[in-house]
């Protein structure tokens, strides 16, 4: 039997008792564990706010070819900024979307916004939704250390004062079915993520699939494209799917796995038509809006496997990495 994504009620952990806590904890370890993603509800983050964010992403999309060139990342805007279609490429397949990515708007960072002319109050409202992320992701950090009882409730957030977390509104326009199944056309090509921990927030339009570690005893991410079964994981109003990031990974020498993922035609487009039918009329996949939050710790940060994390049964699989370096390392192929 195929895997699952499991659904974890977070108010337990945020309101709960110590008993609650605990228990939550040990179903974040166990989802972690086993498929490396999970939907989190009773997180905290109102619907409505998410709908909000949703319009603003909209409306930044929706600016003049020439509007969004003004905004694009550079070296110098430290990656923030907008990104067109086809400036992202996973293993040398080009992704059609096009993103706008912020750290803390708050912050002295560099980074091109939108004038107030353009997108009144933009900037207020990406700094308030980065803060409740942000937020969002501490809770869950003090998640992680109960579930792997640590000495203390900040020992990963201790690393991680928010400076390189990442907010990304991402778009990826109607495109043709066609195109889009045949491979001629990729939406999101399977990757999987850099940092901590990941949240992503889906607007209604799915496809994305995460690969079933159960399916497959392969590890690098073509060969389990090649053969893993993907699970589709459907967006669900009210829930923030959550995935482990590599330096996670190796923090925890292994225990909680980076899964690949990627985005592709979503199921319930072709559930209705055989796949030769829907070739022939080569309709259009409707366009998809998504926002992730990438969760990463501050740049100086060594991360190496806890000691909780090995034993003579599994004994420690990775030396040191500096956060920083890897991180400008990994941007550096992506954004070739
Ligand atoms: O758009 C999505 O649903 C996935 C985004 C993603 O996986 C990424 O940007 O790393």
């Amino acid at each position: 039997m195929g895997s699952k994504i499991p659904t974890i009620d977070f108010s337990h952990f945020l309101t709960g008792s110590a008993q609650d806590r605990q228990r939550t904890a040990c179903e974040v370890d166990n989802a972690l564990k086993s498929v490396g993603f999970f939907y989190l509800v009773g997180h905290g983050i109102d619907q409505d706010t998410v709908d909000a964010c949703f319009e603003m992403s909209k409306r930044i999309f929706d600016l003049s070819h020439d509007a969004k060139q003004t905004l694009s990342a550079t070296p110098h805007s430290f990656d923030q900024g907008y990104r067109g279609i086809g400036k992202e490429t996973i293993r040398g397949q080009k992704c059609v979307k096009e993103s706008f990515d912020f750290r803390n708007p708050k912050d002295d960072t560099v980074g091109f916004w939108p004038n107030q002319e353009e997108l009144p109050g933009f900037r207020d409202f990406a700094a308030d939704f980065h803060q409740l992320c942000a937020e969002l992701m501490g809770k869950l950090l003090e998640c992680l250390s109960v579930a792997l009882d640590l000495e203390n409730e900040d020992s990963f957030n201790q690393y991680h004062t928010g400076s390189m977390h990442v907010s990304s509104l991402i778009h990826y326009p109607a495109v043709s079915t066609q195109r889009l199944r045949s491979g001629e056309v990729i939406r999101n090509a399977a990757h999987s993520d850099l940092g901590t921990l990941t949240l992503l927030f889906q607007h209604n339009v799915g496809g994305l699939e995460v690969a079933d570690m159960s399916s497959t005893d392969k590890i690098t991410t073509t060969a389990v494209e090649k053969e893993a079964n993907f699970i589709a994981v459907d967006p669900t109003p009210g829930t923030i799917v959550v995935n482990v990031g590599y330096l996670l990974m190796r923090w925890t020498n292994g225990r909680w796995k980076n899964v690949v993922h990627r985005v592709v035609e979503p199921a319930n487009c072709s559930s209705t038509q055989s796949s030769q039918e829907s070739v022939d009329c080569d309709e259009m996949t409707p366009e998809r809006y998504s926002i992730a939050f990438f969760g990463f710790p501050d740049a100086a940060t060594m991360v190496e496997p806890l000691q909780s994390c090995c034993s003579t049964e599994r004994p420690k699989r990775w030396g040191p990495i500096n956060a920083g370096e890897y991180l400008l390392k990994k941007r550096a192929v992506l954004y070739s």
